[in-house]
């Protein structure tokens, strides 16, 4: 597999990435880096020009005079959107502009240093990519992604053995980040009208993991894929396009179109966790990275995830007869078990979570179906381990939460660092 390097764990493979051979592009592409299937960009001219994804000022949201107006943006924008970018975020440029030059030299080192963090068996966290089969297609890029939060479970081969300045300068990146993250996710549940003792009780001290690509250029991009296309399996992810090189592209729509940055903003997605406990008020929206033919990107993406003992389900309070549960619960701990199982893949994860509902006077299985669901039964969660749960049900509309969310914006939103929260998590690659 030219330069790429593959080591065999028993049943499986990991893969350290493309960057040595994509220094040699007289090589070509190898097949399994060849995406025939890859859907094409949206299309655009002068008189339709490309959507841009909500900009929203993070000081405004937080203390400003509008802030009822700034919340109902942010709810807008994860409603349609399930994206937006954040200006005002309040991290230290210099921290932004020494994280750049620490990631960078972190992927100029020699293959052979990089390697002492290569995925060990029977993890996701490390350097490189895993491989759970011999013909799956593999990513254009270079990634690294470890847990670092709670404190006490990140990997001793990881974080620790990281060169001092790019440990230094990360653990500034993650507390900055932990604190816009805390207070993202405090507004977010505010605008579906949780109060932030609720969000802190699910998201405080929770699980928060990082993965730093570099893509390298490719000389036929459209062939390729830098990150399969997939929705995050978390709460929140704020993404960071550490050298100013864009690739981001998102499925609205059905059709994919390109993210423009907003120079100084964050880029942060709701995951299915969020659309999850929203009960579809938000959408967990899949994106890709794409590859650039001349130049190198490197992002770095900051995850965030609830507690590894809460319990995954829609907010109790959004869920009534007219807006049943569309959602099944489950412990946090199968869910990231059985995550870990696959590979990405689009909406599969949140999809697996969903309750399918068959209108039933429309449905040609009618007659069969079972009796109908009490609205208790309908909208009570699920323990099952059923991938898929379906229920029939008489022409339900399905409501949104109110679009007038009681924002309490007097309520906390700064996040208490407790690392003390002990629990088990083997590999978290969101
Ligand atoms: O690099 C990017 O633009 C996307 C990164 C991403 O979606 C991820 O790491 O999950």
């Amino acid at each position: 597999m030219a330069s790429s390097q593959v080591n065999v764990f028993g049943n499986t493979y990991s893969v350290l990435g493309v960057m040595d051979m994509a220094k040699k592009p007289e090589m070509g592409i190898p097949d399994n880096y060849i995406r025939p299937e890859r859907e094409a960009l949206i299309r655009c001219d002068e008189s339709t020009p490309l959507p841009e994804i909500p900009i929203l000022d993070f000081k405004s949201l937080v203390c400003g005079n509008n802030r009822d107006t700034e919340l109902e943006k942010l709810y807008t924008a994860c409603k349609d959107w399930g994206f937006f970018q954040v200006v005002n975020h309040g991290v230290n440029p210099q921290l932004l502009e020494k994280l750049k030059v620490e990631v960078e030299k972190f992927f100029e080192l020699p293959i052979e240093e990089k390697k002492k963090y290569q995925i060990r068996p029977g993890d996701v966290q490390g350097y490189g990519s895993v491989i759970r089969c011999k013909d799956q297609k593999l990513d254009w890029g270079d990634r690294f992604y470890m847990l670092i939060n709670p404190i006490q479970r990140r990997k001793s081969y990881l974080f620790p053995e990281l060169p001092q300045s790019l440990r230094n300068t990360l653990e500034s990146y993650f507390t900055e980040l932990r604190k816009l993250g805390m207070t993202l996710l405090g507004l977010l549940g505010q605008a579906i009208s949780m109060d932030m003792k609720e969000v802190e009780e699910l998201f405080d001290d929770g699980m928060q993991s990082m993965r730093m690509t570099y893509y390298p250029p490719c000389p036929q991009p459209e062939q390729v894929e830098g990150l399969t296309p997939h929705s995050d399996a978390n709460g929140i992810t704020i993404l960071h396009q550490i050298n100013g090189v864009e690739g981001l592209e998102i499925k609205k729509g059905g059709v994919w179109i390109p993210v423009t940055f907003h120079p100084n903003a964050f880029v942060v997605n709701v995951g299915d966790i969020m659309e999850i406990l929203s009960n579809g008020a938000y959408t967990s929206v899949e994106h890709r990275a794409a590859v650039n033919k001349e130049k190198e990107r490197i992002s770095i993406a900051m995850f965030f995830n609830l507690k590894l003992e809460a319990e995954i389900g829609p907010v109790k309070r959004l869920i009534s007869p007219e807006n049943p549960s569309l959602f099944k619960s489950m412990q946090m701990e199968d869910y990231v078990k059985d995550f870990f199982s696959r590979n990405l893949n689009g909406k599969s994860n949140l999809e697996k979570m969903r309750i399918k509902r068959f209108d039933a006077r429309n449905s040609a299985a009618y007659a069969k179906a079972p009796p109908l669901p009490s609205a208790d039964e309908d909208s009570s969660d699920s323990s099952s381990d059923d991938s898929s749960e379906e229920i029939f049900v008489e022409s339900v509309a399905v409501a949104p939460p109110s679009s007038d969310p009681s924002f309490d914006l007097s309520a906390k939103t700064s996040s208490s660092e407790d690392d003390s929260t002990s629990y088990e998590q083997e590999g978290q690659a969101q």
